[in-house]
């Protein structure tokens, strides 16, 4: 049985060689792969030829037509197999997906037979190794005495998995209690699908019936109740090919988005033969650059509510004749237009949304079939009845008492949500304070980094002259100079986000300030990068979806951004695509390490920690690792160094001070090695920590860009290397040639190169001048200064 697999592709080279991989991969032999050009670019379409002689490929080319649902229809026209899947150009599958799909629909010829999609961000190599080593440490968990699962309680897993998936798409059936009641009628019958029914022993009205619940059955689970008409897909789907062409089944080529919709309800209205395998699975990948490289679904188009409406159209057309299917059809425009639509009548500044477009929605309402209106309650049944009359100032109404309880029960919930809700409605209605400076470091989490040395230039040079306000999280917190102190995320947080002139963050703010008129916003940053960032990952490597879109969003904010050296701030340039004023200046934090006292700083520092004179010092300053978490900001961390070790064979001549990184939870504990080991993971400024220490261990930080000012040696403890490098993060610079001090890998190698510091220095000399030249020649202890003359009106 061949099966022809049909690849629409308008660009993504990176892309497209996943998916077309994953076909190699396929255990099941028998593909005609076509890929139909969407005018996509010869660059990007020159790999084709490249597996050609590993697939049976062809390529089509779309000559005067354009879109998704004409390339599929090319695909259709063209296609020789007995089966038709269509796959997107950016998705890929598991190795045995086609086989799996063939298998179930031979067992009963049937001509649908679906799968289930599995949604990821990652690219194929990365998706897989995840799961695999997900497994392995499953497995060694799980006593392997555990019972797996039978396939259909896996199935109900990932049923569950795929509701969680949106948690904030409201059930559309809270008013489905009637048609609960039609679904138990069917129950019985669904419930004997997987057994052989002997057509011939049923009566007319029971074949109907038959064949009405098995079509409630297929639509249940691929046109899936939470989700919109957008999610209606005709992914990971084995049609029989004579099915498709005997019902003439073709993609709608006027739309754009939503021409899936038509097509599989129109597919579901002539068949009763369907079959399910769960066990089928579809990597479906979100891009990762919403900004440049948007995905289909990831497009701001306002033709999009157009489209919806003349999807309705289109399908109603295409099924009409069963009433059924229909109403379930309906059922999801009036959710659509109660969830999503009606709430925008009340937040959108566009008219458009209560002129044209509700007079649109409006008509689409009255098509619809009266008992389902009838059906609904509340307040649906309020907002569509207005609709129908399409009295746009009721609807407003309803809504806003609607949205109004809502934000009511919400803001009684939480204080977050208070907090918000006085921010936007109180505090930004009055006016901003000029002269108010606000700062904040890693989150509030301390203070220091260059926050704290703008703030001390500001303090000692202008006293007076702005009032200063510090975000800070933990009480106590010794800060100089005349200053308000106030917890991220309390109501006085809010007053003073709404109204402060200026900003000084070190790291990205929250997405829901608002840049007001007149506000500065000094984005110091905090680091010069070794591992790449926002717009400079590729967008098929592992970025979550929303993560560049965000930081986009919020540099758009950010009137100054710090450079450290000419690499920063090309790559900031670059990767945050930052047009405003970048300052040359070097990093106010490093001015510490600049500075003609420090000598006498360090002993000060030295004797705040209780570290003995004769004692030389060894700072371990690692990052964190983006796969290795507990939850959203809370990574783990589990020490690879042998302290041990270090204490028998360095105890006599140093002491340790372990500093993990602001993102890791866990506290490592190492007080069995007293008057050795120091965990100074709390202590607030690093740059302080750096002053003392004669030798730096890192890994991936940044701290070494900084720590160089010292040109103290610097060793490398990169024990998972690659996995960091090539599958989590990328680069900027060839840690292996250019960084300043030697990769180790194990405590052993540590130890000795410790002992050998002198000729590991001598080693790495010019390397390190090198190093010094190119990223810390800006740095002259005047760091702060420049930039408070910069910003600031001083
Ligand atoms: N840091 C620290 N202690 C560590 C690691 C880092 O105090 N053990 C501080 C340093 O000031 C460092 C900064 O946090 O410069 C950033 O840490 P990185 O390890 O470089 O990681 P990240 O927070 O991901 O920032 O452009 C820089 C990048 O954005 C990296």
């Amino acid at each position: 049985m061949k099966v022809s697999v049909i690849i629409p592709f308008h660009r993504g080279e990176g892309y497209l060689r996943d998916c077309l991989d994953s076909l190699v991969a396929q255990t099941y032999g028998n593909l005609e792969v076509i890929v139909v050009s969407d005018h996509a670019p010869k660059e990007d379409l020159a790999c084709v030829s490249e597996y050609g002689d590993k697939l049976d490929v062809k390529l089509h080319h779309l000559d005067n037509k354009t879109g998704v649902a004409a390339a599929r229809n090319l695909g259709l026209d063209v296609a020789t197999g007995d089966y038709v899947y269509f796959l997107d150009s950016d998705d890929y599958l598991y190795e045995n997906t086609i086989e799996l799909l063939v298998e179930a629909a031979l067992d009963r010829d049937d001509d649908i037979t679906y799968g289930k999609k599995k949604p990821t961000w990652f690219q194929r190599s990365v998706y897989f190794l995840r799961e695999q080593e997900e497994k392995e440490s499953k497995d060694q968990e799980e006593e392997s005495d555990l019972e797996t699962p039978s396939e259909d309680e896996q199935e109900d897993d990932d049923n569950q998995a795929d509701s969680a998936e949106d948690p904030s798409d409201d059930k559309e059936s809270t008013e489905e209690g009637e048609e609960e009641k039609r679904d138990k009628k069917f129950k019985k019958i669904e419930e004997s699908e997987e057994e052989i029914i002997n057509e011939e022993e049923l009566t007319e009205e029971e074949k109907q019936l038959r064949r009405e619940a098995r079509t409630r059955q297929a639509y249940r689970i691929l046109v899936s109740k939470r989700k919109g008409v957008k999610n209606i897909s005709v992914l990971n789907i084995l049609f029989k090919r004579s099915f498709v062409e005997e019902n003439k089944l073709r993609f709608p080529e006027d739309l754009v988005y939503l021409s899936d919709a038509p097509f599989l309800m129109e597919a579901l209205s002539k068949t009763d033969r369907y079959k399910k395998r769960f066990a089928a699975l579809y990597v479906k990948r979100k891009h990762n650059d919403a900004i440049n490289f948007p995905a289909l679904s990831q497009i701001k188009d306002p033709n999009r509510f157009n489209e919806l409406i003349a999807a309705y159209y289109e399908t109603k057309k295409r099924i009409e004749y069963n009433p059924d299917l229909m109403d379930r059809f309906e059922k999801k425009y009036i959710s659509y237009y109660t969830r999503v639509y009606a709430p925008r009548l009340k937040r959108s500044v566009n008219d458009i949304w209560r002129e044209e477009n509700f007079i649109k929605m409006s008509l689409l309402a009255k098509e619809i079939n009266k008992e389902v209106i009838k059906g609904l309650k509340g307040y649906r049944r309020r907002l569509v009845k207005a609709l129908i009359k399409q009295d746009v100032n009721k609807s407003l109404r309803i809504v806003k008492l609607h949205l109004g309880i809502k934000k009511l029960k919400k803001v009684l919930r939480s204080r977050k949500a208070l907090g918000r809700a006085l921010y936007v409605h109180v505090f930004l209605k009055r006016p901003m304070k000029e002269n108010w400076i606000l700062f904040e470091s890693f989150f509030g989490k301390s203070y220091s980094d260059s926050p704290k040395y703008i703030y001390e230039y500001i303090s000692a040079n202008a006293p007076g002259k702005y009032k200063c306000i510090w975000i800070i999280n933990k009480k106590g917190t010794k800060i100089p100079f005349r200053h308000k102190k106030i917890k991220r995320f309390s109501l006085r947080y809010y007053y003073y986000v709404a109204r402060a002139g200026y900003m000084v963050f070190n790291s990205r703010q929250p997405e829901w300030i608002v840049k007001r008129e007149g506000n500065i916003f000094l984005q110091t940053w905090h680091g010069t990068p070794l591992k790449k960032l926002v717009f400079d990952i590729d967008d098929i490597s592992s970025a979550t979806p929303r993560y560049k879109q965000q930081v986009y969003k919020q540099s758009r904010a950010w009137d100054y951004l710090i450079a450290a050296n000419e690499f920063s701030s090309k790559t900031f340039k670059r990767c945050f695509m930052f047009d405003n004023t970048m300052l040359e200046t070097g990093y106010p934090r490093n001015d510490i390490l600049h500075s003609k006292d420090r000598d006498q700083i360090a002993a000060i520092i030295r004797k705040r920690l209780g570290i003995p004179k004769e004692k030389k010092i060894i700072l371990y300053a690692p990052t964190w690792r983006d796969d290795e978490f507990y939850d959203k900001g809370k990574y783990k961390f589990k020490l690879q160094l042998d302290l041990d070790l270090m204490k028998k064979e360095l105890g006599d001549e140093y002491v340790f001070l372990l500093r993990t990184h602001y993102f890791i939870a866990d506290s490592l504990d190492v007080s069995h090695l007293k008057g050795f080991a120091y965990n100074v993971s709390k202590y607030d400024d690093i740059s302080e920590l750096y002053l003392i220490s004669d030798i730096l261990i890192t890994d991936y930080s940044s701290v070494f860009f900084d720590f160089a000012n010292l040109k103290r040696p610097m060793l490398f403890f990169t024990y998972d290397l690659e996995k960091y490098r090539d599958v989590l993060r990328g680069f900027y610079i060839d840690i292996e040639k250019e960084v300043p001090g030697p990769l180790v890998f194990t405590s052993e190698e540590v130890v000795d190169s410790i002992k050998n510091i002198d000729i590991i220095e001598q080693k790495y000399k010019s390397r390190y001048e090198e190093f010094y030249n190119r990223f810390c020649a800006w740095e002259d202890g005047q760091a702060s200064k420049k930039v408070v003359e910069s910003v600031f009106k001083i």
